[in-house]
């Protein structure tokens, strides 16, 4: 990417209003994935070399497989957030108001950061950055670096980084180089770029350590995940009409391994399924606690945006890549299966 003078403009407002800034607040999104966790792991490493008070905040249950991360152990991960949300018991782990800056990482939309009202409402004044390489959805920033084209905000710190010529410590190399590694599945999706590629070499040359990384993000199921897989291989079918490859599971097959809440099983499962050869995508859908059925979509073909589906199904994401979230339960007669 080469930077505009425009873009450049905003790395520079967007450092200084944190060397100004008294107390900042950092929140990327629930199920925080590699990217999400790096990009707060590369600020907290920034802030605290700047000796600036922050908090770091993520909204759901903490992700153990990205531990390894330097700071991970300062992230405030909110657990039941939601569910308290819902029956009006909500209480923030921290008095928003005493934040003068917040920065938003990744976060897709702004009902993904659990501080939706807040951030809106901004009550105290304060400012609001963020970054993302999602697709735009909202106009809540005071200050917007979105860029669609990077492969993953980590890329876009990097370059913010650059911009106000700052120090790339080993910590920060290693958080910049998991977030470029996890959103492009380690170079294999389409959407992986030379300047990705020639970020994570110069990320290994300020001590980055790859083999630590893959170890953590990649070889690191457990053995209830890998029965999980097994299932969704098995249930997995072809739609011939729109060759399309579908996978379902429902709560209770699910339940009867008993995956461990805190590993990211499915994700994985919906990057390993798009493995299939031929088809045009394919829709990995699973039943969860509460009602609640959730959708990930993956393709592999030049042509296909499957983000047009999970928008028109109320969810986001990429072209490649994208979820959705529907109320409603799994029913299943033998091998046909319906949402009721
Ligand atoms: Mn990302």
């Amino acid at each position: 990417m080469d930077l505009d003078a425009a873009t450049t403009a905003k790395f520079l407002e967007a450092f200084q209003k944190i060397k100004k800034a008294e107390n900042i607040l950092l929140v990327t999104h629930e199920r925080a994935d590699g990217d999400a966790v790096a990009s707060l792991c590369a600020i907290i490493d920034l802030l605290e070399g700047l000796g600036k008070k922050h908090t770091a905040f993520c909204p759901g249950e903490p992700i153990n497989q990205f531990s390894f991360l330097p700071h991970t152990e300062k992230i405030i991960f909110k657990d039941n957030y939601h569910s308290l949300k819902s029956s009006g018991q909500r209480k923030l782990p921290f008095d928003f108001r005493e934040f003068d800056l917040i920065i938003a990482l990744d976060c897709g939309s702004l009902d993904r950061t659990g501080l939706a009202e807040e951030i809106r409402e901004k009550s105290f004044n304060q400012f609001f950055v963020e970054f993302d390489h999602h697709l735009k959805n909202g106009n809540h920033s005071d200050l917007e670096i979105r860029k669609p084209e990077a492969v993953a905000t980590s890329e876009i710190l990097y370059y913010f980084l650059k911009a106000n010529k700052i120090k790339i410590t080993k910590n920060i190399a290693n958080c910049v180089l998991t977030g470029i590694l996890t959103d492009t599945g380690n170079f294999l999706y389409s959407a992986t770029s030379q300047k990705a590629i020639n970020i994570a070499s110069e990320m290994l040359l300020y001590g980055a350590r790859f083999p630590r990384i893959v170890r953590n993000t990649l070889y690191n199921k457990s053995l209830p995940a890998m029965k999980v897989w097994g299932l969704a291989l098995n249930n997995l079918k072809i739609n011939k009409k729109y060759n399309f490859a579908f996978s379902v599971l429902t709560l209770a097959e699910i339940e009867k391994f008993s995956p461990d809440e805190n590993e990211d099983v499915f994700d994985s499962i919906s990057g390993f399924l798009s493995n299939l050869y031929g088809v045009k995508g394919v829709l990995f859908l699973r039943e969860e606690k509460g009602g609640k059925l959730k959708g990930s979509l993956r393709s592999a073909h030049p042509q296909v945006d499957v983000s047009r589906l999970a928008n028109k199904l109320g969810g986001g994401g990429h072209a490649k890549a994208s979820g959705f979230v529907l109320g409603g339960k799994i029913e299943k007669e033998g091998n046909n299966w319906k949402i009721i």
